[in-house]
């Protein structure tokens, strides 16, 4: 089990934790969980004992001294009807730390334990309210910082890659039984039938995990967004576009040509996935051969980029930008024609000939015309890129489960692995059954690893890793 992260004989004993960020804010919240919580909280909590699952109004008091500490609202949950499984308290008291830290010394002085981070919600596995899978999500859930990664871990929460993890484990044990057919009735194999049998179930069950897989890159997309790289000319208006986008000053605009000397980052929370906006400076080195070429951009971004957001402020100039950076990048570019003060004249924008010839090549997501400074083409620009990042990673259907992590990829490919090998062995038919079965055996401890139904303490002591206290 991991540092950090109970060992088997502490659990049992009673926690008490305050669940709710430090800082000022109006309420704060502390659970107590375990076999004492009720001797703890009749000494605490007036009135008590509690009606269970009702919020109720209380006056917390210290027993030795009689000092009050809050004026609180108390809930109680008797076990096992509770998050943990146990009996559990929860109090809201009033916020700003010098409270609840008094009331969580309390707790503490009646025998209270300070809980170890995510103890709460390893409770609540070890009781089986949650399984290894959904702790994790709640993690992902209180780290979400956009859409994308809340309606990941959301997803997740619901149970639904659990299900089809289980769906996975039955189909292999189903394989399992197939070959134990064989391998106890060599004779009655009435030819090729039970053998194609367990080849298809195999390969129905490669179809799945490569479709689990492949949600991967999806997760990684919810986190880290899309990369969108601003490039043009020196005083194109890349900088202006970039804070017009953002909303407010972030980015370094200046009259004079070149002065953004770094580049300038900011995640915007966007569908289907955040948009890594990146504003990069005319790199003063000689070794940029993009900035040789007058583009202002540097090689490293655009190397990494999803979308390039090619600037310039006439058209001709524009076509020129795109045709340097289509060959630089295989990314995918929108043309901005910037500058364009006039509602009416962004609106009746035709892109030139020239331009119009360079926007029909491959790699080319659209034209628009904006005005950084007024405000104009906005949000046809950010239609333009909602397209462009649903082209580029699609959002996978509602129904189907997304896995999010790396070890959730590693425990599939492993799983892969041996479903593979135990395809090839079976087909060639260069095994007898029993070895072929050890495949399918693998296959499965992989499926239980990924669930935390097996090393139930080393999974738990990864996954409660980088959770915080009280949850
Ligand atoms: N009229 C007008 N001027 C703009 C617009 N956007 C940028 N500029 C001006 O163009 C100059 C260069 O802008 P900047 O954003 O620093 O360009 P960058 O060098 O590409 O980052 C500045 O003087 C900006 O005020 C716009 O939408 N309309
Ligand atoms: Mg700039």
């Amino acid at each position: 089990m991991g540092a950090g992260s109970p060992s088997a004989d502490v659990r049992g004993d009673t926690i008490a934790a305050v669940a709710t960020a430090a800082g000022t804010g109006a309420l704060a919240v502390l659970r107590v969980s375990g076999p004492a919580a009720a001797t703890i909280a009749a000494g605490l909590v007036t009135p008590w004992p509690l009606i269970a699952r009702r919020a109720t109004r209380v006056r917390l008091a210290d027993p030795d001294t009689g000092a009050v500490l809050d004026d609180a609202v108390a809930t109680w949950f008797s076990a096992p009807h509770s998050f943990t499984g146990e009996d559990v308290l929860e109090l809201s008291v009033h916020g700003g730390g010098y409270v609840s830290a008094l009331v969580l010394t309390a707790l503490v002085a009646r025998g209270a334990r300070p809980a170890l981070p995510g103890e709460f919600t390893e409770r609540a596995v070890r009781a089986g309210k949650l399984d290894v899978l959904q702790a994790e999500a709640i993690g992902d859930l209180i780290a979400a910082r956009s859409r994308a990664t809340h309606r990941a871990a959301l997803r997740q929460l619901s149970g639904a890659l659990t299900r089809q993890l289980a769906e996975l484990r039955e189909a292999l044990l189903h394989i399992e039984a197939l070959l134990a057919y064989e391998i106890d009735f060599p004779e009655e194999d009435d030819g090729p039938q039970p053998r194609s049998r367990a080849t298809e179930a195999g390969v129905a069950v490669l179809g799945v995990l490569d479709r689990l897989l492949a949600t991967l890159p999806q997760a990684v997309r919810a986190r880290e967004g899309m990369q969108v790289v601003l490039a043009g000319a020196p005083n194109a208006g890349k900088s202006s576009l970039f804070n017009a986008l953002l909303g407010d000053p972030r980015a370094i605009v200046s009259d004079v040509p070149g002065t953004t000397r770094d580049a300038i980052e900011a995640m915007l929370d966007a569908d289907p996935w955040p948009w890594r906006l990146i504003d990069t400076a005319g790199l003063r080195d000689a070794s940029e051969p993009v900035e040789r070429l007058g583009v202002e951009v540097s090689e490293r971004r655009l190397a990494g980029a999803d979308v390039v957001l090619v600037c310039a402020d006439d058209d001709d100039r524009l076509a020129h930008t795109l045709a340097q950076i289509a060959a630089l990048s295989p990314a995918r570019r929108v043309a901005v024609r910037t500058k364009v003060d006039d509602a009416r004249a962004a609106a009746m924008w035709t892109p030139s000939p020239a331009l119009d010839a360079v926007l029909r090549e491959p790699g080319a997501a659209g034209a628009v015309a904006v005005s950084a400074i007024h405000g104009i083409g906005l949000d046809a620009l950010r239609a333009a890129l909602t397209a462009v990042a649903q082209a580029v990673e699609p959002e996978p259907p509602e129904s189907q489960p997304m896995i999010l992590r790396a070890r959730h990829a590693a425990a599939l490919r492993s799983a892969r692995e041996e479903v593979t090998a135990f395809l090839d062995a079976w087909e060639s038919q260069s095994l007898p059954a029993p070895v072929v079965a050890t495949h399918l055996r693998a296959a499965v401890h992989a499926m239980d690893e990924l669930m935390g139904t097996i090393d139930m303490d080393d999974i738990l002591g990864r996954v409660f890793r980088d959770f915080c206290v009280g949850k």
